[in-house]
């Protein structure tokens, strides 16, 4: 069978995430219209006629203001690094820039095949785009190229072709129940984010982490305590808002996907905490999973 590991790379908010969960057509990677919202690498595994392929989401590449942006530009790296085939996720509405310099000139594809996804062409002004093509296009001439809109789902099955097709034969690398590698708790606290990103204006969402303090998984309904960090008391006012309304509209929203996930009744507790420079503390980004640990 054709199996293997493929990396989807590229700028914040190029539609990365939208790709891999219409691939798997599930949601296992939380998308938004915030640039920097995945902070980890996800990995959805997709199962065709006689392949395996393990789709790997990856934070967004761009240039870093703290040591958490340091962590998630090097885990797009090193996916690039251990792939089997790249894809990466261009934005085709943008003209070419140096954000696109900076990330030619630090991935290190590893020599694996490079696929070129011109997403939100359904956005693209068809000049603008031929250009940003043409510039790709000699960039990296022994890339493959396609266009989609993720979002629609547009020629996703093509882009899966594609790749099945660039893939070495290899064995299956996950029993055929697995769709992610990330566990529940990780599906909670990623559920939790989205809805405060979701929620709220753009100042706040990257001094955002969640920190579950305990699942009683025995209880009916299960009884979720997490907790929201932010970096500033004028963020934790923010968060819960006047008269608290902003947090239940937050927990509720949580609550319902969480359910979704477990199909279970869940009773999720909310609290905010201040935890200044917590994306500046090796020991904080530790704690909160952002350490780039060797998989
Ligand atoms: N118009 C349009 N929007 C898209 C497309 N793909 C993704 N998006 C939107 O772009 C935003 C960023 O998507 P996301 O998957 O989170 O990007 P990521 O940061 O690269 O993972 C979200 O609002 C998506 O709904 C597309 O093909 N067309
Ligand atoms: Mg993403």
């Amino acid at each position: 069978m054709k199996s293997g590991f493929v990396a989807i790379l590229g700028h914040p908010n190029v539609g990365k995430s939208t790709i891999l969960n219409g691939i798997i057509n599930r949601k296992i990677s939380i998308v938004t219209d915030k640039s920097q919202t995945t902070r980890n690498v996800i990995k959805g595994v997709y199962r065709g006629k006689d392949s395996q392929i393990i789709f790997v989401d990856t934070p967004g590449i761009h240039k870093p203001h703290a040591k958490l942006g340091v962590e998630m530009n090097n885990m797009a790296y090193s996916s690039a690094h251990e792939a089997d085939v790249n894809v990466l996720v261009v934005d085709a509405s943008k003209s070419w820039n140096e954000g696109d310099e900076f990330l030619l000139s630090h991935l290190d594809i590893n020599n694996a095949p490079l696929v070129v996804v011109f997403n939100k062409i359904d956005q693209a002004r068809i000049n603008e785009a031929e250009k940003l093509k043409a510039t790709y296009r000699e960039k990296l001439p022994e890339s493959h190229f396609i266009d989609t809109v993720a979002s629609e789902r547009f020629n996703l099955e093509e882009l899966i072709a594609l790749v099945e097709k660039l893939l070495p034969e290899g064995p299956e690398y996950y029993p055929s129940e697995v769709v992610t590698d990330k566990d529940e708790i990780f599906q909670i606290k990623e559920i939790i984010r989205e809805k405060v990103l979701k929620t709220l204006r753009d100042e706040v969402p990257h001094s955002i982490a969640i920190y579950v303090n305990n699942i009683a998984w025995e209880e009916n309904p299960l009884h979720i305590h997490a907790t929201i960090i932010v970096e500033k008391d004028s963020q934790k006012g923010i968060v819960i808002g006047a008269g608290g309304k902003r947090i239940k509209e937050i927990g509720l929203k949580a609550r319902r996907d969480i359910e979704k996930l477990l199909n279970k009744h869940v009773f999720l507790e909310l609290f905010v905490k201040v935890q200044s420079d917590w994306r500046n503390s090796d020991e904080l980004l530790e704690t909160y999973g952002y350490k780039n640990k060797k998989r």
